[in-house]
């Protein structure tokens, strides 16, 4: 789903689902689209793939950590020295995702030099084809229409870092969302998907996401995070 209003980005969201259950999740997407807190969207778009069951790799739900940080200053703080452990430019990273404005894909940012490695820098890399495993605890956890937005953020985010993640190129992701009134942003590596109170002040339309990775193929490592199917199993667990 990919709700925008004027050609603006407003939310998306996806998931892999037996055919039976399309309804419902579409149903579900459109009610989330139309409250979410970024406002209305002027359009809605909501597209259907089929998928090959046997395609489909399915993966442990990183353990998440809350690292309750107090204010944007501690955030920072967490973040660079999370990010130090798999790169001497963590400072860099950051700089460039606190730089980055209205960009819909992630960054593909090189542990070893900082560069930049997406070949188109506006588009940005836009990771898809994945879902939660146990769909019957994703749709008791969406509640009502209301709590949508903020309950499925956090579940998405994990399984988005996931999938990142279990691609062996990919050492680290650290995410703002663009949300203005979601300031829990995260840092996913093999320690697990650190979740960062205050990584932005409320208000703020700044966001975006940067993968940190060591790879001899990028253009591999781009197709498996825009194609590959991928389901995530025991998210919370
Ligand atoms: C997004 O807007 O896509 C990012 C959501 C980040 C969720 C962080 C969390 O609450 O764990």
């Amino acid at each position: 789903m990919r709700a925008a209003e004027d050609g603006r980005h407003i939310s998306g969201a996806e998931n892999i689902v037996p055919a039976t259950q399309l309804g419902r999740l579409a149903h579900q997407m459109v009610e989330r689209a139309l409250c979410h807190p970024k406002g209305e969207p002027g359009s809605i778009t909501i597209s259907v793939d089929r998928v090959d069951p046997a395609a489909v790799r399915r993966v442990k739900a990183l353990p998440v950590v809350d690292m309750g940080t107090r204010d944007t200053r501690h955030a920072r703080h967490v973040v660079v020295e999370l990010l130090e452990k798999h790169t001497p430019h963590a400072q860099q990273v950051w700089e460039h995702l606190i730089r980055v404005r209205t960009m819909r894909g992630a960054m593909l940012v090189d542990a070893d030099t900082a560069a930049r490695l997406e070949p188109d820098l506006q588009r940005g890399v836009r990771v898809s084809r994945m879902g939660e495993a146990d769909t019957d605890a994703a749709a008791a956890d969406v509640g009502t229409v209301r709590d949508v937005p903020l309950k499925s953020a956090a579940r998405e985010a994990i399984v988005l870092a996931t999938k990142v993640l279990s691609h062996p190129d990919i050492i680290a992701e650290v995410c703002i969302s663009d949300d203005p009134d979601y300031t829990t942003g995260y840092v996913a590596d093999d320690g697990g998907y650190h979740r960062i109170p205050n990584i932005k002040r409320r208000g703020s339309h700044r966001g975006g996401r940067a993968f940190l990775c060591r790879s001899d193929d990028v253009d591999g490592l781009i197709t498996y995070l825009e194609s590959a199917p991928v389901l995530v199993e025991g998210i919370g667990e």
